[in-house]
């Protein structure tokens, strides 16, 4: 899908027209406050993007972290990186500092899905370009943001529940770890397991509560489930993330659960830790989910500078990965 027209794609050309030098007189003419500074992006000067990323929370985000910086010191773009520490509010607070900064382009990751309106109203009013980088936003205005480049997260859930359909027979009492509450894969991949386990009566989620994406969460929370007078029928875990698994698989054996034999286990991400998980016999499977989108990021960023237009939503192609492949796999993981 392109994006739409109007004074948003008129704004973005005379921006980049600007930036080459050729602000011409038709893209004055609609020079009125709505129109942009222009010339932001001087030719010889660096392109200067803001980028809000959600914290630190798991072995994914370090990864997504890694590749937005590699990239952007590989392309000579001028990044100020803000970390949120999983806070909405904090990031609205950069979204903020980088609109005062006059920023070129404008990315972020959302924590959550709804909220940003106003503070994207802001961001459109000062004429800035707003990328969506890996989790997708709940608006009713469509334009404001340029695009969406992230992963399928729906289609995340569905392939960990058709491997666990396949794994178990279509026989499991579910035990599901959540991402953070309101987040777009939390939100995402819970409907697309749920869809696909809808059509075998014999699997059931008995337990389900938010492991907030992190290690500490997902072994704590996995410890209560374990506790509680469902504890003992649990035959699969679902996590909705690598290191809420690998947490998990803590708190089993603790309390003397062999993790991958008393209880499947599939999770989503794909992260180095789950490989040796695989390895150790401990993880049944990992769904893939790809961090290392820096380069289309800023592919997206240039085009934009250009003066191209980019496609509204990039997805992101991805594998799903079972023990039998992770000696062999984890040989060429990346991260
Ligand atoms: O799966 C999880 C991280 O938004 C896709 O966030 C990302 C998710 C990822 O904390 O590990």
């Amino acid at each position: 899908m392109q994006r739409t027209t109007g004074w948003w794609t008129t704004g973005i050309l005379c921006l980049a027209m600007a930036a080459c030098g050729v602000l011409t007189a038709s893209c004055d003419q609609g020079g009125t406050d709505e129109q942009p500074a222009g010339g932001k992006a001087a030719a010889g000067k660096k392109v200067v993007v803001g980028f809000s990323q959600i914290g630190a929370e798991s072995a994914w985000r370090t990864a997504n972290t890694e590749s937005i910086k590699t990239e952007a010191a590989k392309r000579g773009i001028d990044l100020r990186f803000a970390d949120a520490q999983q806070k909405q509010e904090n990031q609205i607070k950069a979204l903020r500092s980088f609109i005062a900064q006059g920023v070129d382009v404008i990315a972020f990751s959302p924590v959550v899905e709804t909220g940003w309106e106003p503070v994207l109203r802001e961001i459109k009013k000062a004429n800035i370009p707003v990328v969506l980088s890996d989790r997708a936003v709940d608006v009713t205005d469509d334009s404001l943001y340029v695009t969406f480049i992230g992963s399928d997260f729906v289609e995340e859930g569905r392939r960990a529940a058709n491997w666990l359909v396949k794994a178990s027979g279509g026989k499991a009492l579910i035990a599901e770890l959540q991402g953070t509450p309101g987040s777009a894969p939390a939100i995402d991949r819970k409907k697309g397991f749920e869809e696909v386990i809808a059509a075998h009566p014999d699997m059931k989620i008995i337990k389900s509560q938010t492991g907030d994406f992190t290690r500490a969460k997902g072994k704590e929370v996995m410890e209560s489930f374990l506790k509680s007078p469902e504890g003992k029928q649990i035959t699969a875990l679902f996590a909705h993330n690598d290191d809420m698994a690998l947490g998990a698989i803590q708190a089993m054996e603790e309390a003397g659960v062999k993790p991958g034999k008393d209880m499947l286990i599939v999770s989503i991400d794909a992260v180095r830790g789950a490989f040796e998980a695989m390895v150790a016999g401990k993880l049944n499977c990992t769904v893939e989910c790809n961090p290392l989108i820096g380069p289309q990021l800023f592919d997206a960023v240039e085009a934009l500078m250009a003066g191209k237009s980019v496609a509204k939503r990039v997805v992101i192609n991805e594998s799903v990965y079972e023990q039998a492949q992770a000696a062999e796999v984890i040989k060429t993981r990346k991260y």
